[in-house]
């Protein structure tokens, strides 16, 4: 119920008008998608997964997932959830994930996307932040029991209602497997309007919420879909949290129903778990953030499966060294594809009919003719091409603005609406993005964003610190780690690495942004006007 007030910047009249006018924007909400993919091929099977009894596998047809997302949502409108609502939505890469955001789709309300690392801190944040009148989990993944998380976020969550589990056992809450019922006519949604709100990656004290609308998402899976060849024959493996934008989108499991093919579901990403589903239901693609790219890499020669149905392997999330880039097709036996994205929207792809060497050494190019790209100097001056500077970004589908965030969005987008990147790029001739680092104060775990200013917040928390900055610093297999530079407090009890990290973790923080490494300082290096410099520390120059 829109009782929240927000401000959400979106795109001028003359903007939408002219990327409705060049086709990009069709006016298809994702309920609409899915349904005219039931009707044309019902028996399909759309999506497959290892989550039944015993981890029996599941396949579920178009007819299916279009019913079970009609009577999910009739169940959940009978449970007052309507057009508007927000539904944390932290599942594990199973078949219902696809059920339940698609029901949320139907009836309008918005899914907000949280990974299933998320712990106290952040749920709860999101909870309060949007106003979440319900809450969907799994009883127990990875060894972690959701039931208690939500325990403590239904206690901390005012307006949160409800708490559906999937799964054996729904604790004290309700199962999502009791929640269908009889299907009730729903009218479509406006494809204008906000479908979901997705994750920033964030580089802020607490991350930003990101608006993203049926007609914008729906233009960049029809996009990518095409980009990656993506037809009725494709199956696609999800192998990295579902709820993430890459494989969400690009093509993603989004993209792969867009084109009528099939969702696979990975449950962990490890080659002796995925190199058997890959064989098992024949997969032609899927997605990788770099660390998993190498470990699969190095697992593929030799190894007992055969993945010779394997055509594209997608990269992304952080820089891939061109070194790693190039030994992709020799031991996996497919084409490399590059991907270069974000969930506030631009989604850059090597193509396949790049020339080898565009494919290894670049990000590659963006989906849309009206991506609008910039690069430019500290003073927001464009710099010629080759040149290395911050990449602003505009286009059909990139966000306007954060979610009800009026502060945040005056500094994170120019007041011609585009976006500040935070990524620091050149551009090729052939019109190809280079990733070249980032000015954003962020640190890029293997692709898993962290923003310092949150851990350090949760570091600052603690009595015997007196300052604290979280910085990256190269790790052999990650790319890159977290390191936190830490003051004590004088007169207070010297606390150790290894009790602030459990003091971190305890406050509820996502286990892949407690820091890797604590350093402890006695002072910080300054720059020329006495700001703390990061830039020093990541050079490794605190004085202890
Ligand atoms: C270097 N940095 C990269 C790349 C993302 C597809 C793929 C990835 C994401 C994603 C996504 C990079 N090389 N190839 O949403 O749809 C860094 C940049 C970027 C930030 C966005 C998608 N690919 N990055 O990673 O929202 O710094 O989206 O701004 O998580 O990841 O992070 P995120």
């Amino acid at each position: 119920s829109g009782d929240v007030p927000y401000t959400t910047p979106t795109w001028p009249a003359e903007f939408a008008e002219r990327y409705r006018a060049a086709g990009w924007w069709e006016g298809v909400t994702f309920g609409t998608m899915l349904r005219t993919r039931a009707g044309a091929h019902p028996d399909r099977v759309a999506v497959v997964d290892r989550a039944g009894p015993g981890g029996a596998r599941r396949a579920w047809t178009y007819a299916e997932l279009d019913l079970r997302a009609d009577r999910l949502a009739a169940g959940l409108a009978a449970r007052g959830i309507g057009a508007g609502d927000r539904v944390v939505v932290q599942l594990p890469n199973v078949a219902e994930f696809l059920e339940v955001v698609f029901a949320l789709f139907r009836l309008g309300a918005l899914p907000v996307f949280a990974l299933p690392a998320h712990r106290e801190s952040e749920i709860s944040y999101f909870c309060s932040f949007t106003g979440a009148v319900a809450y969907v989990i799994p009883d127990v993944h990875g060894g972690f029991d959701h039931r208690a998380l939500a325990t403590t976020v239904l206690a901390r969550s005012p307006e949160l209602r409800h708490v559906f589990v999937v799964g054996e056992d729904a604790g004290p809450f309700e199962a999502l497997a009791d929640v269908p019922a009889e299907p009730v006519g729903l009218p479509d949604r406006d494809p204008s309007e906000t479908a979901f709100l997705q994750l920033s990656g964030g580089s802020t004290g607490v991350p930003k919420l990101i608006p993203r609308t049926h007609d914008d998402y729906v233009y960049s899976l029809r996009g990518s879909a095409e980009i990656c060849a993506l037809d009725e024959d494709s199956v696609y493996l999800c192998v990295l949290p579902a709820a993430h934008n890459f494989p969400l989108s690009s093509p993603g499991s989004l993209g792969t129903l867009y084109a009528g093919g099939r969702v696979v579901m990975c449950p962990q990403p490890a080659p002796d778990v995925a190199f058997p589903l890959i064989r098992d239901e024949g997969v032609t693609i899927t997605g990788l953030v770099p660390p998993l790219a190498l470990v699969w890499i190095d697992a593929a020669p030799g190894s007992a499966y055969d993945l010779s149905t394997l055509d594209v392997l997608l990269v992304g999330g952080a820089r891939l060294a061109d070194e790693v880039a190039r030994r992709v097709r020799p031991a996996l036996g497919c084409t490399l594809q590059q991907v270069f994205g974000m969930a506030e929207g631009l989604v850059c792809y090597t193509r396949l009919d790049d020339d080898p060497e565009t494919v290894v050494t670049t990000q590659g190019r963006p989906i849309s003719p009206d991506d609008e790209i910039r690069v430019v100097d500290d003073e927001d001056e464009d710099l010629p091409v080759g040149a290395t500077g911050h990449l602003l970004t505009r286009g059909p589908y990139t966000i306007r603005g954060y979610w009800n965030a009026p502060e945040h969005n005056a500094r994170a987008f120019t007041e011609d609406g585009f976006y500040r990147t935070g990524d620091l790029v050149r551009l090729t001739p052939s019109g190809h993005l280079v990733v070249e680092g980032r000015a954003k104060d962020q640190i890029n775990r293997g692709g898993e964003k962290i923003a310092a200013e949150e851990v350090e917040n949760h570091l600052l928390a603690h009595p015997s610190v007196h300052d604290a900055n979280v910085v990256a610093e190269p790790d052999p297999y990650l790319g890159e780690r977290s390191c936190a530079y830490v003051i004590r407090r004088p007169g207070t009890e010297e606390v150790e690495a290894p009790a602030l990290k459990r003091f971190v973790r305890e406050r509820g923080l996502a286990a892949y942004k407690v820091p890797d490494r604590i350093v402890f300082a006695d002072a910080f290096p300054t720059t020329g006007v006495g700001k703390i410099s990061k830039k020093d520390l990541r050079a490794g120059s605190a004085s202890a």
